[in-house]
């Protein structure tokens, strides 16, 4: 129904995407956008880089007046310190006298630096990393405010919290959500509910960068006021839970997500696990949620949770053995600058890939070419699931 693409590399001129399928007549404008980069941009953990770039985008195509058109929606965002890389990243040959790239040939273990160089018959590892970092999430964020300010329209809230940087691990239970959807203003360092842990997460942090260390983490992300029904379980490419793993899968550094409690229902009986139904007479209810919103692949009416698992960056201060590709000898790999632990931004990552596919799946259920018709739609949905 929706679909993006995004192209630029980490120090080429620009980050730019296009996301096509958006009704007409959603309300947008810079702001919706730009305040959602802005939570990407900080926190603790970030590198050298956070300091140089702006990360203003520009809506080159598809809104006017403040409303989209339902065509495509082009988005750019400059990377300022393209001007310090010109040669680096020139997109023409270089053949004046004197200049020779050096070129990268000892690989992160950890990266994609010595996957792409085989895959792509490359010479030079920065030819890899530089699609492959994660600056290029800058234009999922960009994207995802899009589909979150849609989903709002329907009264939907996404947010996200860190829930584990290192060993430090937040250890609450019950989840307060109006403590995760403030968590911006709370904690904009850490993203933590719990004042404490951040506290200990943030001296984790301050602790690997004295180490010249990196850290990893995990983030939950919950969708509230999802409609049961999104999804679908009869046929593996629309069940709706594959479907969101696989995207925040995509995310740069994540190795697992867990969909409600599902690692440790593994190991309880089933008595334990299942979400018994209720009704208070109007509405159909669960006692708990430990199935994450989402049974058989589809949304149940539950809010959506979700745990991403993101590995410490690969990027280390201290380098790691690899080899150098050129001579197959034992080599220090490379140094690139980084950051430390990307957890305290990766919240906001989570938040639009979520968005992109809740969007998606919402779309597909109740779509029309405007807010008007989708709404229309929405409604005469809601109204049958009264007379269930
Ligand atoms: C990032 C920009 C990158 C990295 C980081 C995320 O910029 P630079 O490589 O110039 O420092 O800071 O990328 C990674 C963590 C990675 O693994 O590639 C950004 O804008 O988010």
């Amino acid at each position: 129904m929706i679909r993006f693409l995004t192209a630029g590399e980490s120090h080429g001129p620009a980050e730019v995407a296009i996301l096509e399928g958006i009704p007409a007549g959603l309300s947008l404008v810079h702001h919706d956008i730009q305040k959602e980069l802005e939570k990407r941009k900080s926190g603790a953990g970030r590198g050298g880089r956070g300091k140089i770039e702006s990360d203003t985008v520009k809506i080159l195509s598809g809104v006017r007046n403040g409303k989209t058109l339902g065509s495509p929606i082009a988005l750019l965002v400059d990377n300022m310190d393209h001007d310090n890389w010109n040669e680096k990243m020139s997109i023409e040959p270089l053949t004046s006298e004197g200049v020779k790239l050096k070129h990268l040939t000892n690989p992160r273990p950890g990266h994609a630096d010595l996957a792409g160089v085989i895959k792509y018959h490359f010479d030079d590892v920065r030819s890899v990393l530089e699609r492959a970092s994660a600056r290029e999430t800058v234009m999922r964020v960009a994207v995802g405010a899009i589909c979150k300010k849609l989903l709002a329209e329907f009264k939907m809230l996404i947010a996200s919290h860190t829930v584990q940087i290192g060993k430090v691990i937040l250890e609450a239970e019950e989840r307060d959500f109006h403590k995760i959807v403030s968590v911006d203003q709370t904690d904009p360092d850490i993203r933590c509910i719990e004042m404490n842990t951040s506290k200990r997460m943030k001296q984790a942090i301050i602790d690997a960068t004295m180490s010249k260390d990196t850290l990893g983490g995990v983030i939950e992300v919950i969708a509230s006021r999802v409609p049961a029904g999104l999804g679908s379980y009869v046929h593996y490419d629309r069940k709706l839970d594959g479907l969101i793993a696989g995207a925040l899968m995509s995310i740069p550094s994540v190795k697992a997500v867990e969909i409600g409690t599902g690692v440790a229902n593994a190991s309880d009986l089933g008595s334990d696990v299942h979400d018994e139904i209720i009704s208070d007479g109007h509405n159909i209810r669960r006692k708990t949620n430990r199935a994450g919103g989402l049974e058989g692949g589809v949304t149940n009416g539950e809010n959506v949770v979700v745990r991403v698992y993101h590995k410490p960056l690969s990027s280390l201060g201290s380098p790691l053995n690899t080899i150098d590709l050129k001579t197959k000898k034992a080599a220090k790999a490379l140094l690139e600058r980084s950051d430390i632990c990307v957890i305290p931004r990766a919240g906001v990552i989570s938040e639009a890939m979520l968005s992109f596919v809740l969007a998606n799946s919402f779309l597909e259920k109740f779509g029309g070419d405007s807010m008007a018709e989708i709404n229309g739609n929405y409604l005469s949905y809601l109204g049958n699931l009264r007379n269930l």
